[in-house]
């Protein structure tokens, strides 16, 4: 190896002998970069673990802390302090507890771990913005320019211009670097908070908005019980939802049929459909409407059910106040605008069949129970909220809520297993927070931002925010641009040092966003701190994250150098209380032990490596509000399950918020005229190579799943563009060049891009490496203010 990639490699800060140590862990080519075949992998790993065979290895359980959509038993086998090899969960596999096994990204976080390109030393920006030129300096001096500058910044324009962006690489955990510089900052005069997520905005609003909650989940055991699971916009065999797609495939085994409605057949439709069902992105309330139109005018609705729990069905049950011709009925039937919502109207906008709207609302009207189960993809999406509106209106109407085989739909979370997080603290500032969407606007104009834009808390006597944002915290996540909409303008925003005064990055590689730091800080990996990780949406374990190898370089967990930072600002004993990572972690299983008196001592977890709970007995989301509806109510103002919500209806937007879920035709979606220029919807998917953005730089999982866009034959042809040639993808926001895969998986007038690649804009600012977010907007939303990431339109020529 000559002496300059040496260095590359290794950084300065690290020995050539500690190096060759851990070098010996990854197989060799991949350590430095380069391809390496299959076969060569391949032999390289078989001779490893015969080796390890012979040798004294040291197993430890662990697992991730990022934002995956599963949480994995991880066994890291260590020797000499190297995981040589990892493998995973093999006890017996049980229906009611299964195997918590890997996928492939787990199989290649060593590529994580041990990659070369780690952030290995702090470093300080010498040049522009977003150039990426920075130099080494040391963590003294770090600290001291982070606590100088932030003490600056809090005295010209108060704590309310202090915040932490959204960012979930360290996340399902006891003590996230989000969390943690929150706290530092409630300590410290308070901070601008945010709400919402880039996963989930438009389905937790309006989940509430029907139930009064979003735990609307049953344990997935129950899947196996319907008679029929519609998985609308779902593709947990790449997402994993928790266990879910586990349960599918038990579901499958025990003979549910499954249908997938997606504008691509996923991997979960591949795997798991009896049928797929190809629609038009953004428009599956109009589909929704349609199957409401046949369910009703075929009078296979549950009437009991509805006249007993809900409100807002017909015009008998309606909130007092409300003009006649406002219930869910009347707008199916087009009493009040003449239009019935029939599977034919239907058909023109969304593109599915009107005899296939009508089968499957045939047979989930009559094959109970049944589970609609509506993924989080079609609510990114900017008018999102009237999806999950009719997926959760759909479920009322044919009575499948609170039985089991049923599913409430909506955002369908579930937890049985209830950790306990370091607390954040009260932030002095109460409750001032914005949608996590809507932060670059809160850069660039936060003093005009009030509560029609979401500013929740706002102090009394005050229309706006006090200040907009100057100082920025973003540790562990890739959405400072990445991972946020339209680059191009976020990337103008953040070159402007007038705009955000201070930047901070923490990650463990050279991200897109990291490039934009002022300060750029080397953050451990899961495997060398510890931690306690926890599932996904439906949650039934959680894993201790054990430290099994120390921090490589000069990298330390976000927490450590928190703890340096409160030091420096005078307030070390009560930011830590005393206490290590590992002292919250006891703490962290303490409390939860008084919760819950099953969950495992430190010494047992240890042992164990997972608290999982065994599915013995199914749970079942208002299972005792349907059992027994005199005695529990509805967490709603009417104390029923809102098809109509005065609350909506209050806001006085009937067009863009309506009380009802309603289709409403989309900007960007295939109603608006802007089609003309820009004919192709595009939308993204979360790919099974990537977590997002994560491991975008592994190359062994960019040979498992290259980054190309989805393109149906037929618009491919019309454009003259062959299989892998090189596509430029375009609207008014930006331009991206990607590899194109011809395929009839795309519905005709659709192309997709998996979301999480890294823009790389050349020097013309046309991204290279097919980054989704070059091409979506930042207008939120109207109820939720959530991403519409998945509605663009664009056009596509041969590059
Ligand atoms: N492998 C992998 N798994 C992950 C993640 C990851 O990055 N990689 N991320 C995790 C996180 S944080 C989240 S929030 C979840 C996200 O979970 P989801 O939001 O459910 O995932 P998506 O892939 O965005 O969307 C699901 C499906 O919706 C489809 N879709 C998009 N637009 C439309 C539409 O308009 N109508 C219909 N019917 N379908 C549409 C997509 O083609 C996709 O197959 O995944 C989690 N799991
Ligand atoms: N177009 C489009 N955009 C999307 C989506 C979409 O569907 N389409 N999905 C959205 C969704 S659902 C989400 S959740 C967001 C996710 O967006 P982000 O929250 O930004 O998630 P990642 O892209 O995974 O970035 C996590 C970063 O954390 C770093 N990291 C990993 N471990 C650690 C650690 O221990 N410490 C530190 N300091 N850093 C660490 C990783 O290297 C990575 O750079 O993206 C959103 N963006
Ligand atoms: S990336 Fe997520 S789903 Fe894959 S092994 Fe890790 S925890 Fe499991
Ligand atoms: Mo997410």
């Amino acid at each position: 190896m000559s002496g300059q990639l040496f260095d590359k490699i290794i950084g300065k800060s690290m020995s050539r002998r500690s190096f060759l140590k851990w070098s010996g862990a990854v197989t060799a080519p991949v350590v430095v970069g380069g391809f390496v075949g299959k076969s060569q992998i391949a032999s390289k790993v078989m001779a490893a673990s015969k080796e390890n065979e012979l040798m004294n290895e040291q197993i430890l359980t662990t697992c991730s802390t990022i934002n995956c959509g599963g949480r994995c038993l991880i066994k890291a086998h260590i020797k000499d302090g190297v995981i040589t090899r990892l493998s995973t969960d093999a006890k017996e596999d049980k229906f009611e507890m299964p195997q918590l096994r890997g996928c492939i990204r787990g199989r290649g976080y060593r590529q994580f771990v041990y990659n070369p390109d780690r952030l290995k030393y702090p470093m300080k920006r010498v040049g522009k913005r977003g150039e990426g030129k920075f130099e080494q300096i040391s963590w003294e001096e770090a600290i001291d320019y982070i606590a100088n500058e932030l003490t600056r910044i809090t005295k010209q324009y108060g704590p309310a211009s202090r915040y932490s962006n959204y960012a979930s690489g360290h996340s399902g955990s006891i003590i996230g670097a989000g969390n943690m510089i929150q706290r530092l900052f409630a300590l410290t005069g308070g901070y601008l908070g945010y709400y919402n997520s880039y996963s989930s905005a438009q389905v937790t609003h309006a989940t509430n908005y029907t139930y009064g909650t979003t735990q609307t989940g049953n344990s997935l055991d129950t899947l196996s019980d319907s008679k029929l699971i519609i998985l609308w916009g779902h593709n947990p065999v790449e997402t994993r939802f928790g266990l879910t797609d586990y349960y599918l495939r038990k579901a499958k085994e025990a003979g549910v049929k499954i249908v997938v409605i997606d504008p691509r057949q996923s991997d979960t439709a591949v795997t798991l459909a009896d049928e797929w069902i190809a629609i038009a992105p953004t428009t599956d309330a109009a589909m929704m409407d349609g199957m409401m139109y046949v369910i009703i005018s075929e009078n296979l609705h549950d009437q009991t059910f509805l006249d007993k729990y809900c409100i807002g069905f017909d015009e008998e049950h309606m909130p007092e106040g409300i003009p006649t011709g406002e219930s869910l009925k009347s707008y199916i039937l087009g009493d009040k605008d003449g239009v019935p919502k029939t599977p034919e109207w239907a058909e023109k906008i969304c593109k599915v069949p009107a005899d296939i709207i009508r089968k499957l609302a045939r047979e989930y009207a009559t094959n109970k129970p049944s589970a609609l189960m509506t993924g989080w993809g079609p609510q990114r999406q900017a008018y999102g909220e009237q999806y999950v509106r009719g997926g959760t209106a759909l479920a009322a109407i044919t009575g499948n809520v609170g039985i089991k085989g049923g599913w409430a739909s909506g955002t369908g979370y579930i937890s049985l297993v209830k950790t306990t997080a370091v607390p954040k603290g009260k932030n002095p500032l109460g409750d001032l927070s914005i949608p996590c969407f809507l932060w670059t606007d809160a850069v660039v104009r936060g003093t005009e931002m009030g509560a029609k834009d979401g500013v929740n808390g706002l102090p009394e006597g005050h229309e706006t925010l006090p200040t907009s944002i100057k100082a920025i915290f973003n540790l562990a996540g890739n959405t400072l641009i990445n991972q946020h909409s339209d680059c191009n303008r976020t990337a103008e925003i953040l070159k402007d040092e007038s705009l955000a005064e201070l930047i901070v990055v923490s990650d463990v590689f050279m991200t897109p966003s990291a490039k934009f730091a002022d300060i750029l800080l080397p953050s451990n990996t899961f495997m060398e701190r510890w931690d306690i990780g926890t599932t996904w949406a439906p949650s039934q374990h959680a894993i201790l994250s054990q430290q099994c190898i120390e921090s490589m370089y000069e990298s330390k967990a976000d927490y450590e150098w928190l703890t340096m930072l409160a030091k420096k600002l005078g307030i070390e004993q009560e930011f830590t209380e005393g206490k290590t990572q590992m002292d919250w972690i006891k703490w962290s299983i303490e409390e939860s032990r008084k919760k819950d008196p099953n969950f495992p001592t430190f010494e047992e977890f240890q042992k164990m490596g997972v608290y999982q709970v065994s599915l013995d007995k199914s749970y079942i989301a208002f299972e005792d509000q349907i059992k027994d509806p005199a005695n529990n109510k509805f967490e709603t103002p009417s104390g029923k399950i809102e098809i109509f919500s005065k609350d909506l209806w209050d806001m006085n937007d009937h067009e863009e918020i309506p009380a009802i879920a309603k289709y409403i035709p989309s900007w960007e979606g295939p109603q608006d005229p802007l089609i003309k220029k820009y004919p192709l919807q595009l939308i993204g998917w979360h790919y099974k190579r990537r977590c997002h953005s994560t491991f975008d730089n592994n190359k062994w999982l960019e040979e498992a799943g290259p980054q190309v866009m989805w393109m149906n034959k037929k618009d491919a042809m019309e454009r003259n563009i062959k299989d892998g040639d090189k596509a430029s993808v375009f609207n008014d926001r930006g331009e991206v060049h990607i590899p194109v895969k011809l395929t009839n998986r795309v519905i005709p007038g659709t192309v997709a891009i998996p979301q999480g690649a890294w823009w790389a804009p050349d020097k013309n600012g046309i991204d290279q490496r097919g980054a989704i977010n070059t091409l979506t907007s930042q207008r939120p939303s109207p109820l939720a203010k959530g991403n519409p990431q998945h509605t663009n339109l664009v056009e596509v020529k041969k590059a």
